[in-house]
């Protein structure tokens, strides 16, 4: 039997009983040395750095370039998601569906308590209490990170609302998500002896563990972002998407940007994009085309419910970005390099001599001399990669240039369209607009994409990936499918238009055909222009395509032949989508996949005719 730890309670609120116990009991499986309640102060951000600094985890910057900021560099190991080593744990495999890996939960646990056990000896545990959304709003939730990574601490303090308003908050019965990790290096070993430490602990053995009946969340052996920052991809997407569907929202990976027309007209739109497919772009988009204006509201996850009036509202659940650095820059998004002047954790990006950060495409030349993400020496001769494709920044919303007021509300914004987009170099026009929800949420359930970095595999491999929500849907991909459809019987005529957008098609030597970034503009000036009934649509097989001469191209040194060319129906490749859709459907179960989009292929089939 081991003693409770030491608390050295910093928190100046009293954790409700619930969340006393469950600290505990997680204090005496893990027997960390002391157990510390963070409170998401300056004083703490500055201690807990100084201490990283000290551990050689951060790197500090050169305060004159980049005041308050820091740079990581991980374990070569423990770069990206690990979505094999993911786990829905529902009690029914069924629950967890054929696109997620699933184990019972009750062997789950017991291996889990096993690898959890004594993981934090000789290590401090954090409580780390949170709120996704602003305190207390109505489309907020509750949760209490535990996590022997000052790294995590600090990262959590800039994406999630930490702290005492949190802990304040969370009275007794109110739901809070549990969420326990640990990077599974303990200090001291089973003969009492105490280890070095390193400066990215994490453990060959990882788990990415979420139990949905009981919405807990239990990680292990990693200390990367979207494995170890658990109010993310884990409860904001994985448990969220579950209570959602238990409780009639939507838990998307999606941004949130808030467009103003020239006519000064206001639209809020949402948008999927799979992981490092230029979300943050879009979000931060600075129009190219006069009159218009983009502000931010999220980057990665909307929370989204009917309101009073029946029409879909959205929250950024998030505080702070969790961007992909590489290919970031004044050409590509000026506002993300603005927003990242200070007061930034960098991760797997390169170290310049002069003590700031560089990686690629962050400016045209690169520096003569730099040090790599893996800390080596690097030149431009040496012919590899400065920052990891994956390299991070992290850093909190209210220092974005371009974010909207409304990002902070309670209340949410109402979303008048929702945009699904992937990678993919042929076949999916530059912008459709579906003629129902239900041809709209076929489009969400049939997107695919190219492979990205953000996850460890293959990189530029086509996969399914419907709703951008293939690693983070937290049930059966089927049920959610089915969701989706009963969220538009609920919303009615209240629910907002549905387009599908790719800004990567490419022509035969492999270059991108549409400039995509800033000029994206052009397209959501096409989808306003719908929205508000101005311009007229084409109707196809695959929904309404714009007419060349009513999307705006002036002044893009792209072609009209080749912009023609990436707007049209492709309808032979389209007949081999539709087959490869018919095939794809055939992997869920049939009883619980939903009649509606069964229907869509059907008629996607007929309309696209014979060859
Ligand atoms: O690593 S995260 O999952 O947080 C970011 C992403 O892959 O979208
Ligand atoms: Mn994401």
């Amino acid at each position: 039997m081991t003693l409770l730890a030491p608390r050295t309670a910093s928190a100046r609120t009293r954790p409700n009983p619930e969340i006393a116990d469950w600290v505990d009991d997680i204090a005496r499986l893990t027997t960390p040395d002391e157990v510390v309640w963070v409170d998401g102060s300056t004083a703490e951000w500055d201690r807990l750095t100084k201490e990283m600094v000290a551990q050689g985890t951060l790197i500090r910057l050169n305060p004159e370039w980049r005041p308050n900021s820091f740079l990581a560099r991980s374990d070569p190991a423990d770069v990206a998601r690990v979505e094999d080593r993911t786990f829905i744990c529902s009690v029914d495999p069924d629950d967890a569906g054929p696109t997620n890996n699933w184990r019972a939960p009750s062997i789950m646990r017991l291996e889990l308590s096993e690898l959890f056990s004594r993981s934090m000896r000789g290590r401090t545990m954090y409580v780390i209490p949170f709120s996704m959304g602003p305190v207390g709003g109505d489309l907020s939730q509750f949760g209490v990170q535990i996590t022997d990574s000052p790294y995590v601490v600090a990262s959590m303090a800039l994406m999630t609302r930490v702290g005492d308003d949190a802990l304040q908050a969370m009275t007794p019965g109110t739901p809070w998500v549990p969420a326990l990790h640990s990077l599974g290096v303990p200090l001291i070993d089973d003969d009492g002896v105490r280890h070095d430490d390193s400066p990215w602990p994490h453990n060959e053995t990882k788990y990415i563990c979420h139990f949905p009946e009981t919405r807990e969340i239990w990680s292990f052996g990693s200390g990367y972002g979207g494995n170890a920052l658990l109010g993310k991809k884990c409860f904001a997407l994985r448990i969220a998407s579950v209570m959602a569907r238990d409780e009639g929202w939507m838990a998307e990976h999606m941004l949130i940007v808030r467009v103003t027309s020239p006519e000064k007209k206001v639209f809020h739109l949402a948008a999927a994009f799979p992981s490092a497919c230029g979300k943050t772009n879009l979000a931060m988009l600075a129009p190219t085309i006069p009159g218009w204006k983009v502000e931010t509201i999220g980057d990665d996850i909307a929370w989204m419910r009917p309101g009073p009036d029946g029409r879909l509202r959205a929250i950024n659940p998030e505080r702070g970005f969790f961007g992909v650095a590489p290919g970031t820059g004044p050409s590509t998004n000026p506002t993300a390099t603005q927003t990242i002047w200070g007061n930034t954790i960098f991760t797997n990006v390169a170290l310049r001599d002069d003590g700031d950060v560089w990686w690629e495409g962050l400016t045209d030349s690169p520096p003569a001399h730099a040090t790599d993400w893996e800390g080596n020496d690097w030149t431009p001769a040496s012919g590899t990669r400065a920052a990891h494709p994956n390299g991070r920044f992290t850093v909190t919303a209210d220092q974005c240039p371009s974010i909207a007021d409304e990002w902070n509300s309670p209340d949410g914004v109402v979303i008048d369209a929702i945009l699904f987009g992937g990678r993919r170099p042929s076949t999916v026009p530059l912008v459709s607009q579906a003629r129902s929800w239900q041809q709209g949420v076929f489009m969400g359930a049939t997107m695919a994409s190219e492979t990205t970095a953000a996850a460890t595999g293959e990189v530029g491999r086509l996969r399914h990936d419907p709703f951008a929500m293939l690693p983070f849907a937290g049930y059966n991909m089927a049920d959610y499918f089915a969701h989706w459809i009963a969220m538009g019987e609920l919303l009615g005529d209240k629910a907002p238009q549905i387009f599908s957008v790719n800004w990567f098609r490419t022509d035969a030597d492999g270059r991108f055909i549409w400039p995509g970034f800033s000029e994206n503009a052009r397209v959501i000036e096409w989808i306003v222009g719908r929205l508000e009934g101005d311009l007229a649509a084409r109707a196809t097989p695959i929904g309404g395509l714009p007419l060349a001469h009513e999307l705006n191209l002036e002044g893009l040194s792209v072609g009209v032949d080749e912009i023609q060319a990436i707007i049209d129906l492709d309808k032979p490749a389209w007949q081999r989508e539709a087959a490869a859709i018919a095939e794809y459907f055939g992997t869920f179960d049939e009883t619980r996949f939903p009649a509606e989009l069964r229907r869509e292929l059907d008629r996607l089939t007929r309309d696209l005719g014979p060859d």
